[in-house]
């Protein structure tokens, strides 16, 4: 039975306009800027969708500034994102997983915002059709200068807004403002993304860790007595493990159910994989806005001054007694 249409349904252009109404200076370009994410977002799903169909899936035999083998469905992602942020008016510098170095927007449509994105997380999964997804942090330039890096190079407490795109059995935005975590189910019937999950809260603790333990023999001690603890019926009813390999798939299933999520320093990567200004950042400020806690190991994420476009960071992200939980012991090996 088909769901009823809603004629009052709340949609993400519906509430972030909304949400623009309730800040007087507002001038509506952090709206726009949204809106173009949006349109990047629906046609990177749709392309998804259709890959194996459309031949979209395999190597274009190139590699990325990360070295890693770049997939057509990549080079598409990072194209729309480019393309619709440019034409969005709003936006002065783009920093891409997939670019060296930063973009700079020609004058003529040049605007006040940073936006930082990884277009096509996870990549890895592509055609074996496990979720994926497209992640961005929004900043604001703080002069008149022409764009630099060191417009790119902020804290992630100083992000405006924060969100995420799902490519998983249905495809969903989850978007922080800074006040709340709100996710918006796309309607294929409508082309829109719709209200669904109003208001995401993570439970402070949950039941579920998240690393990869291919790894353990290249973790700290610290991290290796926590998964320990995690899986010792002594300590308590033992988690379960889950690992996605998709960093949108596991983190958003942390926010939903709780639990943490850590990919760690190794000692074959000192400061882990995931980079800091477009995955860690983004992560972050959602997690916290939705009263998680995610950390270095050392301070919070948010707090990290960056210093290069792709450093990478440690990360440990989720239900907040689960994350402080690792960080004691931490602290504890570290007397
Ligand atoms: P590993 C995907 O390649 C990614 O960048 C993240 O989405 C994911 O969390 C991580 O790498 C997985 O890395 O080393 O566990 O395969």
């Amino acid at each position: 039975m088909s769901q009823p249409l809603d004629s009052n349904c709340i949609t993400l252009t519906r509430f972030v306009l909304a949400e623009q109404k309730k800040v007087p200076q507002a001038t509506g370009e952090l709206t726009q800027l949204l809106n173009s994410i949006q349109t990047a977002v629906k046609v990177i799903s749709s392309a998804v969708r259709r890959a194996g169909i459309t031949q979209l899936f395999g190597m274009v035999g190139e590699t990325n500034v990360q070295g890693e083998e770049v997939k057509k469905l990549d080079v598409l992602a990072n194209e729309l994102f480019i393309n619709m942020l440019k034409s969005s008016y709003t936006v002065g510098l783009l920093i891409s997983e997939e670019n060296e170095t930063v973009i700079e927007v020609d004058l003529e449509r040049r605007g006040k915002y940073i936006v930082a994105f990884d277009p096509l997380d996870g990549s890895s999964n592509i055609d074996c059709l496990v979720s994926i997804g497209s992640i961005f942090a929004i900043m604001k330039k703080e002069d008149n200068t022409i764009p630099s890096l060191k417009d790119a190079l902020q804290p992630g407490n100083k992000v405006v807004a924060a969100g995420y795109a799902l490519y998983g059995s249905a495809t969903m935005m989850v978007l922080s403002l800074g006040n709340s975590v709100n996710g918006f189910m796309l309607d294929p019937t409508i082309g829109e993304f719709v209200l669904t999950d109003k208001n995401m809260t993570i439970p402070n603790r949950g039941k579920i860790y998240a690393i990869n333990e291919g790894y353990t023999h290249l973790w700290d001690d610290a991290v290796k007595e926590y998964v320990q603890n995690k899986k010792d019926p002594a300590k308590g009813k033992p988690y379960n493990a889950r690992y996605v390999g998709s960093m949108v798939a596991d983190v958003h299933r942390t926010i939903k159910y709780g639990g943490i999520f850590i990919y760690p320093a190794t000692s074959a990567s000192p400061k882990g994989k995931l980079r800091l200004l477009y995955e860690c950042i983004p992560m972050a400020h959602i997690v916290q806005t939705a009263g998680g806690l995610a950390s270095n190991g050392k301070i919070p994420i948010l707090d990290v001054q960056p210093q290069q476009l792709h450093e990478r960071s440690p990360i440990f992200l989720g239900s907040k007694d689960d994350v402080q939980e690792v960080l004691d012991i931490i602290k504890k090996h570290k007397k």
